[in-house]
């Protein structure tokens, strides 16, 4: 997968050379490049935006500037132009998922008051883009280039070869069983007065698999009653509903 990520503040991606993500790109198994939008100015000042239409607080970056800047990115084939913002549609695992099936990505960051709507208008109605405007969560950033970072992770570790235990993705919180995650325990088998449920050291699978699943109900209930909710019906059988 390719992946394009322009934005005026190229050094805030520079946390994608670490860790798995890093690692992926180094194996070949992610092309990603980011881009200096302000490298397409070609005013003095190197200019990307300016007062808002209408009037109003802040500033609005220019479609012409993001228009060379995509354009130059975009190439010919399928892509996703994704676009982060607070007023897009919310960031979830089956959207990674989805993501991750794409064969290139571009991501424009904006900043300020966001980008004029006309380039999200504009690449929708060119043949193999598909436009997306996403929201990483129900509160406001700077820019988007954090939410770019989110999302790359997000996708990149799902990506084939990327984690060495494929098995890892499957029991995680908001997989396939749509519930959070149970805790997990290493050793010591005692610390700080806390021990481990005893049920985890009594080799017993059935009985382990049984307290596991109670726990990620419970806390579920707890923490994301939106979640349980939204379970099919048949997903919960009568040892669940005990819980
Ligand atoms: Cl994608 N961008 C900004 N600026 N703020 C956000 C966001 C994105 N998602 C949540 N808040």
């Amino acid at each position: 997968m390719r992946v394009d990520v322009v934005t005026i503040f190229p050094d805030y991606l520079a946390p994608l050379e670490l860790s798995l993500v890093g690692r992926a790109r180094r194996d070949g198994l992610l092309d990603l490049r980011v881009h200096d939008l302000r490298d397409v100015t070609t005013d003095r000042h190197r200019t990307v935006d300016d007062t808002p239409f209408g009037g109003g607080a802040g500033m609005v970056m220019r479609p012409d500037v993001w228009g060379t800047a995509l354009d130059g990115v975009i190439g010919e084939g399928p892509a996703v132009l994704l676009v982060p913002t607070p007023s897009g549609e919310r960031l979830t695992q089956s959207m990674a998922q989805e993501l991750a099936g794409a064969e290139r990505i571009v991501i424009a960051c904006g900043r300020y008051e966001g980008i004029d709507a006309r380039v999200a208008e504009h690449y929708s109605a060119v043949p193999g883009v598909q436009v997306r405007e996403v929201s990483i969560g129900d509160y406001v950033l700077n820019g988007g280039e954090v939410a770019a970072l989110v999302v790359v992770e997000a996708v990149a570790r799902l990506l084939p070869g990327v984690v060495g235990n494929p098995a890892s993705l499957v029991e995680e919180s908001h997989g396939e069983a749509g519930l959070l995650e149970y805790p997990v325990y290493t050793k010591p088998p005692v610390w700080a007065g806390l021990a481990v449920p005893e049920v985890l050291t009594s080799g017993h699978h059935g009985r382990v698999a049984r307290w596991r699943r109670d726990q990620a109900l419970a806390r579920t209930a707890e923490r994301r009653p939106d979640m349980l909710a939204a379970l099919p019906p048949g997903d919960l059988d009568a040892e669940d509903r005990r819980v």
